[in-house]
């Protein structure tokens, strides 16, 4: 181990149902090394294993600047390739996991953090929070599954945009562009993420399954195939002891109503 690295390249945080996982190594402006991308993998399977719900930001004044281009530039053609593999393995443990993540971003999103964040279900920016995909400035392109996630976030224009000119969007624009769901204040990220890590972690656990694994997987299908297995999911949901509760919870007064924003 690289003496100058945290022993703890992500801490790890279990409390109540959600697990906290933080990117820790504020040095390097939480870099993607392997060691780190190995680090989440670990994290991600410990929450799989305990929690309902995942918070992920970054340790120090930076969510990530992305792949360690230290690290990255000593590499071969055939290491390069395995290691963009790995972060596609580790990055779909995230997003096709039984949990749902959400991502508390500040200061830099950039390259790889940007692709790290677009593999969690939910992102909420602090205001200070700016995004950008300088890999067309480094002479290298997206490897951590960004050409999939991120152009479906934003669109192929946008990151087309931020690519080829390396323009960064404010916490706002990315708001715009549907690459965040939700702006807080300076300092505030983490605990709006928290906030709604709780909430979506009082959910019925299949809900959450079929949300996070049915969505995303039925964009990519033909109208007719996804809505065929829409009628299966919801009828297969139904089903679930949860859902018996949940529609009785609520059908003999025991469950709070959909109010209006702001209303309690
Ligand atoms: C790094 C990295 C890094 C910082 N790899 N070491 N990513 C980028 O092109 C972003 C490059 N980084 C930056 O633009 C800036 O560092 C930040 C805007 C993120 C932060 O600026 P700042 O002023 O807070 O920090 P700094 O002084 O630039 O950096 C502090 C240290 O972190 C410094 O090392 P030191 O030994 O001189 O102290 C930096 O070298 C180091 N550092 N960023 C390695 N990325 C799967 S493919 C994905 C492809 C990509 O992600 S491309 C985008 C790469």
């Amino acid at each position: 181990m690289n003496k100058h690295e945290p022993a703890e390249l992500c801490t790890y945080e279990l409390r109540d149902d959600v697990a906290f996982i933080g990117l820790n190594r504020p040095e390097k402006r939480n870099a993607i090394s392997d060691r780190v991308v190995e680090a989440i993998a670990v994290a991600a399977a410990r929450a799989e294993a305990e929690a309902k719900a995942v918070v992920l930001f970054g340790h120090g004044k930076h969510f990530s600047a992305g792949l360690d281009l230290a690290e990255h530039v000593e590499k071969s053609l055939t290491e390069g390739v395995a290691g963009s593999q790995r972060w596609h393995v580790v990055f779909d443990m995230i997003e096709n996991g039984t949990i749902p993540w959400i991502s508390a971003v500040h200061g830099a999103v950039v390259g790889g953090g940007l692709e790290l964040a677009a593999s969690t279900h939910l992102r909420v920016a602090a205001r200070d929070a700016f995004f950008g995909l300088p890999e067309g400035q480094r002479g290298i392109f997206v490897g951590g599954g960004g050409s999939v996630r991120i152009a479906r976030l934003m669109g192929v224009a946008r990151m087309s945009d931020l690519m080829l000119t390396g323009r960064v969007a404010s916490a706002d624009e990315a708001e715009r562009w549907n690459l965040v769901q939700y702006v807080v204040g300076e300092g505030e990220a983490l605990n709006k993420a928290t906030e709604l890590a709780k909430k979506a972690a009082s959910n019925a656990p299949f809900s959450n399954y079929a949300i996070i694994n049915a969505l995303p997987r039925i964009q990519d299908m033909s109208r007719s195939d996804g809505l065929f297995l829409e009628s299966f999911i919801a009828t297969f949901a139904s089903a679930t002891p949860e859902a018996k509760q949940g529609l009785r919870d609520f059908l003999e007064k025991r469950a709070g109503k959909v109010t209006r924003p702001g209303d309690t």
